[in-house]
């Protein structure tokens, strides 16, 4: 599975700075959100906090979910349990209205305070899902925009928040994203391994990795091109994403989206 992940389009060859703490965000760590469109935060969560969003996710991530939970072909979610039923998901969403420990960590102070700084607006939760990269080849995200994603207004600020459970590494499947891609407006996105950016336009010389400790947390925005590689080692690497939008933003027809990012009717190949 992991043979076929161009591995060249992850040069992880630059390693973002990380802010401490949401205190230590100041003005400069907000204007570089603005002109970077990124910003991380090595301790957010407690190792408590991790702990039990981790165990959050075991409750929901079973067969008769109310949450969406998508397991992987070879998984048989009927013969297991705890962490190794986890191992058997690809992804998981829609899971913080079921779930107490997740509910707590969509509404975490910490992430509530910046995201409304960041959207200067009081934020709606528009999103949460979790993509759980099992040890031994749990599968790539593609480059990719979120917004490419989201059926709401082109102009709408979005604000991405990537929670690391487990120290996510270079190796493991970090994330990576290329600084400053959220002011060049949407890109096409086309059906491969995913519904992504083409790899051949992929700038893979302005890719930055984010390597993070447990409970580090990566705030984006929805145009910023990213991606994870697969995870190449014996370890688990989980983590959970939320994305906010302003209060009462609305919903736009699919189709308005796809006539944005979808290839169809384009002059675009990949
Ligand atoms: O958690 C990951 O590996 C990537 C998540 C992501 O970028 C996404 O699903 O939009």
């Amino acid at each position: 599975m992991t043979s076929t992940t161009p591995l060249w389009l992850y040069s992880g060859d630059r390693v973002a700075p990380l802010t401490e703490t949401v205190a230590a965000i100041g003005p400069a760590e907000f204007a570089a959100y603005q002109s970077l469109g990124f910003l991380a935060v090595r301790s957010l969560l407690t190792h408590e906090e991790a702990e039990e969003a981790i165990d959050g996710l075991a409750t929901v991530a079973r067969p008769q979910s109310p949450a969406l939970v998508e397991f992987e072909a070879w998984a048989q979610p009927d013969e297991l349990d705890g962490d190794d039923l986890l191992d058997g998901v690809r992804k998981l969403m829609w899971f913080s209205q079921h779930e107490p420990r997740l509910t707590a960590l969509a509404r975490h102070p910490g992430i509530i305070s910046t995201v409304a700084r960041l959207l200067d607006a009081e934020p709606a939760l528009a999103q949460d899902m979790a993509l759980l990269k099992p040890p031994g080849g749990g599968r790539e995200k593609p480059w990719h925009q979120d917004k490419a994603f989201f059926d709401i207004p082109l102009g709408t600020p979005v604000v991405g928040v990537w929670i690391a459970l487990d120290e996510a590494t270079l190796d493991n499947g970090c994330m990576h994203v290329l600084p400053g891609t959220h002011t060049e407006g949407p890109v096409v996105h086309f059906q491969r391994r995913d519904f992504q950016i083409c790899d051949t336009e992929v700038q893979v010389h302005r890719d930055t990795a984010v390597p993070l400790p447990p409970g580090g947390v990566l705030f984006f925005d929805g145009l910023l091109h990213h991606g994870t590689p697969p995870n190449l080692t014996t370890t688990r690497r989980r983590a959970v994403q939320l994305h906010y939008v302003p209060a009462e933003t609305p919903q736009t027809p699919e189709q308005e989206r796809l006539g944005v990012f979808g290839a169809d009717g384009k002059d675009a190949t990949c």
